[in-house]
Parts: structure tokens; C-alpha cells; sequence
């Protein structure tokens, strides 16, 4: 079980470039991380441990209730507003599918707010030359003009106090029944208040990410892989024939082994028969399961109309881990630079 994690990771690792890359440190930590992941409590109804990963064909052609075709791809249907409660319905829908997506949850003018306090914050940290938070690295790229800019914001909310107010919407509070326990928003613990930032431009350094599973960070974090989703709150109409968040519903449900191996992380960018898109408009939010597969398709255009900015707020429990300008840089980020 082990060897098949290292085995699996290794094309990534051998792609990855990094001369200093230590693997004997890399495997013992990942064995470790692996083997206090196995007997967590909150995972080991799902795991199955077998020795050999096995492809559960019979998966790759079910269907998706609440899911419509439109050419390309296939849409997940919005499940109305974020209210003060879910409906039983929108709990069913997340159980099975592992995601949601909720309208309009910022109006035109708190999106442009964002939007505007967003540029600041980026404006102000490649001034100063700022390359890490909290010990997790910030992505450049260059924009349309050729100057630098942020790609890849961390633990925001903690650097402006617009983005600061935004979580404190009481709405999330909604959310975090889906994670349960001591459920909170994760704006101090593993990279806070994540802002993507992608544009197709020459310099840009961020037009897509490769199939993974957000929780699979745990196991680089040291936590054990624990319950937790994201919650994506959009910044630009997102037309899903156009790129964007793609996602393999009902992926949440299959444990441990699909979680690592059902596609090789960050590398496999190829689309999914299976996988589902969200018809996205500025302002609308979505949540997804740590352990759901997904990824993010490239843009067909060039330029401005490929902008697309979202950020991520994770919700998690358990052991409150913050981080800090003291934290060391995480494993999980020498991945980082796989993703262009
Ligand atoms: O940009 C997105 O919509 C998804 C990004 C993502 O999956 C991630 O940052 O882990
Ligand atoms: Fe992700």
C-alpha cells in the first residue's frame, strides 16, 4: 500500500525538477503521514486496504442526477441561494455528488469591492517583493502588460480588511454543518484565503491546474487526511465552454485508494468523460469536498478574456493548527511549480 503511494507519486516527482529533493526523507514522511492517515478514526470506515491499486471501472459510467448537457461539457445545476440553512435536498445533492453551487452570494458591487481590494493587496506584496506567507510561496506571472503580478494568493483575508470582512458573512455558517465537529473557516490553517489568478497571457504563470484532490494536502500538512471542503467564492462570469473548475462528482464517496491513485497529481490535465463544470457567474459560490477530484481547465481564449479569479476558503475541524511567519514551508509545495 504504501510502495503503490510512492510508486504513484514518482512521475510527479520526477518531473518536478527540484535538484534538492531528498527522496528517502520524502518517502519516510509520506509512509508516516500515510500510516497515521490509515488509522484515523474519521477515515477508516471508507478505507479499503488492498495490495495492489485497482481501477473501479464500473465507476467511470454512472450518472449524476441534478446535471444537465450542455456542448462540451456537462453543468452542475445551481441549488438556489446560500440561506441560513440547507435544504434536505442540497444536503442529498452534496452527499452524493460532493459538490455545490449557490447564486449570486456577492452582488455586482461587493464583487468589484473584492475585486478592488484584491488588486491592492497584489499591487502592495509585489512591491515589496514579497515571495512567502505564512511559509507557503506566492505565485508570479506577468500580466497583460508584462508586469508582475500574483497569481497564487495565501492567508489573504489575514492582509486586507476587506477580504477580512468578507468571512465574516454569517452565511458561511451554513456551510459548516457539511463538515461538522468544531467546524470553522480555515483563515489561519493550512493557506488560509487562497486567491487563484488566471489569465493566457505570455508571461502568465497560471492558465490551468492538473486533476488532484485538495485533501491529499493533509498528508503534507502532517494532519491526517480530516473532513474538510472548499468553498469558492467566484470573481468573473465563467463560461464553462470556455475553461474553468472541472470536477468528478460522487469521486468524495470511493476512499483512500482512488483518492491517491484514480489519476496522477497535478501532471494529468486531460479531460474526464465524467467530469461536470459549474456555470459560473461573478459572485456566485461554490463548495466542493477536500477528497473530490478535480482540476482546472485552460481557457480557449487569449488575453483579458481569459481572466479568471477565484478564491478558496477552506472549511476544516479538528486540532486548530494555524500557521504562522515562523511556519516552514510545506513538502506539498514543491508541487507548486507543476501547475502552469
Ligand atoms: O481555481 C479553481 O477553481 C480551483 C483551484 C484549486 O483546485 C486549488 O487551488 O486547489
Ligand atoms: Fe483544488
Amino acid at each position: 500500500m504504501r510502495k503503490c503511494l510512492i510508486i504513484s507519486l514518482m512521475p510527479s516527482l520526477a518531473n518536478a525538477g527540484s535538484g534538492d529533493l531528498q527522496l528517502p526523507r520524502f518517502r519516510c514522511q509520506v509512509e508516516d503521514l500515510l500510516a497515521e492517515s490509515l488509522s484515523d478514526e474519521d477515515f477508516s470506515t471508507t478505507v479499503q486496504i488492498e495490495d495492489r491499486p485497482k481501477i473501479d471501472r464500473s465507476r467511470t459510467t454512472f450518472t449524476v442526477p441534478h446535471i444537465h448537457e450542455v456542448p462540451m461539457v456537462r453543468v452542475v445545476d445551481i441549488s438556489s441561494t446560500l440561506g441560513e440553512s440547507l435544504s434536505e435536498e442540497q444536503r442529498e445533492s452534496f452527499t452524493r455528488n460532493g459538490c455545490l453551487h449557490f447564486s449570486r452570494f456577492l452582488d455586482p458591487h461587493a464583487v468589484t469591492t473584492i475585486l478592488e481590494a484584491v488588486n491592492e493587496l497584489g499591487k502592495r506584496w509585489s512591491t515589496e517583493g514579497r515571495s512567502v506567507v505564512n511559509g507557503t510561496p506566492l505565485k508570479y506571472g506577468k500580466d497583460l502588460n508584462g508586469n508582475p503580478m500574483v497569481q497564487r494568493f495565501c492567508f489573504a483575508s489575514q492582509h486586507h480588511p476587506v477580504l477580512a470582512e468578507l468571512l465574516c458573512d454569517p452565511r458561511f455558517s451554513t456551510l459548516l454543518e457539511l463538515v461538522g465537529g468544531n467546524a470553522r473557516l480555515g483563515t489561519h490553517e493550512k493557506d488560509g484565503l487562497v486567491i487563484n489568478h488566471y489569465v493566457n497571457t505570455e508571461g502568465s504563470k497560471f492558465t490551468q491546474m492538473g486533476w488532484h484532490t485538495d485533501a491529499l494536502r493533509d498528508l503534507f500538512y502532517g494532519r491526517g487526511i480530516r473532513p474538510m471542503l472548499n468553498v469558492g467564492i467566484h470573481l468573473d462570469d465563467q463560461d464553462p465552454r470556455n475553461g474553468g473548475l472541472r470536477l468528478l462528482p460522487g469521486t468524495h464517496r470511493q476512499g483512500l485508494r482512488s483518492m491517491l491513485f484514480r489519476k496522477r497529481y497535478f501532471l494529468d490535465n486531460d479531460p474526464d468523460p465524467n467530469e461536470v463544470a459549474f456555470d459560473i457567474k461573478a459572485g456566485d459560490l461554490t463548495i466542493h469536498d477536500g477528497r473530490l477530484w478535480h482540476r482546472v481547465q485552460r481557457s480557449s481564449l487569449v488575453g483579458e478574456s481569459s481572466r479568471r479569479r477565484v478564491m478558496y476558503i477552506p472549511i476544516v475541524n479538528g486540532a486548530y493548527q494555524p500557521r504562522s511567519e515562523q511556519s516552514r514551508t510545506p513538502f506539498y509545495h514543491r508541487f507548486q511549480h507543476l501547475v502552469k
